[in-house]
């Protein structure tokens, strides 16, 4: 028995997704796609050889009453409507990070799946399906380096769209260290600052107005200090790193593997350049994980509605931060039992 799933927003990521989920993912079967430009998703069925409705309007899509899952990765901006109307509609959603562009639509989307009575977001963090962070979130649980006291995070991008804006640093790229640090560390955020080092000459994002690099400084409840660089016009690859120092040890985010070449006197490996190879792995993973814990009859499992909403608020005050250049509380309101 397979779910079937409809696809809103087939650019970079829902293009990959669909072909992921036609092709990789066991229990779904992707019955219909809606993109806002014109052919966009037919062009995408077509290079993958698949058949499925194209809409031209979401709302007709999640009417569909063959669509029981609605995969959200249409632009930042539209993530809290579209999850909004899937839920009234009861149908399951799925949405790429981030949930919302701000807190209160994350509450929005909250209330619309309260209302459902039970539990039917995800959210694409998939760093915690990755292997790398798995394994380091078990070395922290298990004590092995004592309590952690420091960490320092690299999000280096190789390049950027023109469109990229200062804020994007935070709410599209820092995201996934808000949602993964949190979740590593089991703790919560209390204040952030952003600092703008030298900025880098090579910046043409947003007619060069693009602040890069930027540097994120987070203290969380229990006063662990998080240091996370986040340069997106990273001249020689997609680089992440995280570095855990503990009371005992220092445990290390693993690079990916790569084969070493010495040859004329240098020894050298890959670094990867494209973001949706290095974290292949974690989003087939996240995939299949939640169509499994549907197709089984229980809630998602993976990061939900609460944890956009963590992140979305974490991510107002960096942003705030950016524009004051002060350090900035995060406070969140009162978990719902609901997300226990
Ligand atoms: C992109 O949307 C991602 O999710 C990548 O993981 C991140 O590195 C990149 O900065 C984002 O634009």
């Amino acid at each position: 028995m397979a779910l079937k799933a409809g696809i809103v927003g087939i650019g970079m990521i829902g293009s990959d997704h669909l072909r992921r989920l036609a092709n990789t993912i066991s229990g779904v079967e992707v019955v219909a796609v809606c993109d806002i430009v014109e052919g966009r998703a037919q062009a995408a069925l077509k290079k993958f050889s698949l058949e499925a409705k194209d809409y031209k309007n979401y709302h007709d899509l999640i009417k569909d009453p063959a669509v029981e899952v609605v995969i959200i990765t249409a632009s930042n901006e539209a993530h809290a409507d579209v999850a909004v109307a899937a839920l009234a509609a009861n149908k399951y959603v799925f949405c790429e990070k981030p949930l919302a562009m701000t807190a209160k639509d994350c509450q929005r989307v909250i209330e619309a799946e309260r209302k459902t009575g039970k539990r039917m977001v995800q959210v694409g963090f998939m760093r915690r399906y990755d292997a790398g962070y798995m394994q380091l979130k078990k070395i922290i649980d298990s004590n092995e380096i004592g309590q952690p006291l420091m960490i320092h995070g690299r999000h280096y991008n190789a390049g950027t769209v023109e469109e990229y804006k200062t804020p994007q640093a935070i709410y599209e790229t820092l995201i996934h260290e808000i949602d993964v640090l949190h979740w590593l560390l089991d703790d919560d955020y209390k204040t952030t600052k952003v600092y703008f080092p030298r900025q880098s000459s090579l910046v043409t994002s947003d007619k060069g107005k693009l602040k890069d690099p930027q540097v994120v400084v987070m203290e969380t409840a229990k006063g662990i200090n998080i240091v996370v660089e986040v340069f997106v016009n990273c001249q020689y690859g997609y680089d992440i790193h995280c570095d855990v120092t503990g009371e005992l040890g220092m445990a290390e985010l693993p690079t990916i593997a790569s084969v070493a070449v010495r040859k004329n006197a240098s020894y050298s490996t890959g670094i990867l350049t494209d973001w949706k190879q290095r974290f292949i792995a974690a989003y087939d993973t996240e995939f299949q994980d939640f169509f499994d814990h549907l197709n089984e009859g229980l809630a998602p499992a993976g990061p939900n509605s609460w944890d956009g909403y963590i992140a979305a608020v974490t991510a107002d005050a960096c942003v705030k931060s950016q524009q004051t250049n002060a350090t900035e509380s995060i406070t969140l309101s009162e978990k719902p039992a609901f997300y226990n």
